[in-house]
């Protein structure tokens, strides 16, 4: 227990020395359409250690959610974003790049997050119809009209929404007819057993039918193989018009 209690403690430490010293590195996991073109990437954050080397955020994400930690780290991420984009709105990727940033609960609970993203994009001077914000159940746990409200007042400004982690954890029907989602994420783990698993395949297939019913977008994470890659374009033209896209592995530009 003790050595728990110090490890935490050191850990929050070294994640705050992390933040001043610019340690986290952004990577972006590349999404393509049905037509093979990039339409966009998810921004993931990894903290590069001077000692340790690498460390994937399911290290260190928790303690920083625990220690509020995550609130100055997710600011940063976004202001890091804001700029990227800035600086490949001035290349040939222009206005149709689109990148999504995963925000955690106690970032999006914060009393002034509308007004803090709002701030970023405004001193940054980026279109915030370029940004998707990726949410998951647990927000939703808390004050839902109050969620509701502060997606309302973001997406006025263009921001999109993403449900994350589709079909794993607390992600209900309720919150995708309640919330005004514009992207509906299937979990990883559904996207790995496929095409061999059958009911793997069904899953996907009805939330890619449901979704696109629901006039979102579908997006598959965690596409790596061609065979993975044929069955959801298969299924998706064999349905009447249902659309997915594809997230493979990761860059770091
Ligand atoms: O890259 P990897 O698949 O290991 O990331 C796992 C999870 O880590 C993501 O799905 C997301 O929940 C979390 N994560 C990654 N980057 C960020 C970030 O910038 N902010 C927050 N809050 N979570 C992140
Ligand atoms: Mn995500």
């Amino acid at each position: 227990m003790q050595t728990a209690i110090e490890n935490r403690s050191s850990l929050e430490e070294s994640i705050k020395h992390a933040l001043s010293r610019q340690q986290f590195e952004l990577y972006y996991q590349p999404q393509v359409n049905s037509t093979g073109r990039i339409v966009g990437a998810e921004v993931l954050l990894r903290w590069q250690h001077p000692v340790h080397g690498m460390i994937l955020p399911d290290d260190f994400i928790p303690i920083a959610e625990e220690t509020g930690l995550i609130i100055p780290i997710g600011l940063q991420v976004m202001k890091s974003v804001c700029r990227q984009l800035k600086i490949w709105g001035n290349g040939p990727l222009k206005d149709n790049l689109h990148l999504s940033v995963n925000i955690s609960a106690c970032q999006f609970q914060q009393e002034d997050f509308v007004k803090k993203i709002i701030n970023v994009f405004e001193s940054v001077d980026i279109n915030p119809a370029r940004i998707t914000l990726e949410i998951t159940e647990s927000m939703v746990l808390g004050n839902i009209s109050e969620t509701i409200k502060k997606m309302q007042a973001l997406k006025k400004k263009g921001i999109k929404f993403a449900m994350d982690d589709f079909g794993t954890g607390h992600s209900s029907l309720s919150s995708l007819k309640k919330l005004p989602l514009d992207q509906i994420k299937i979990d990883q783990s559904f996207i790995h057993d496929i095409p061999e698993n059958n009911d793997a395949a069904v899953i996907v297939q009805t939330i890619i039918a449901m979704g696109n019913n629901l006039g979102m977008e579908v997006i598959a994470e965690g596409v790596e193989t061609t065979a993975q890659k044929d069955f959801l374009l298969i299924m998706s033209l064999s349905q009447c018009a249902p659309s997915v896209s594809f997230q493979n592995k990761e860059l770091h530009i």
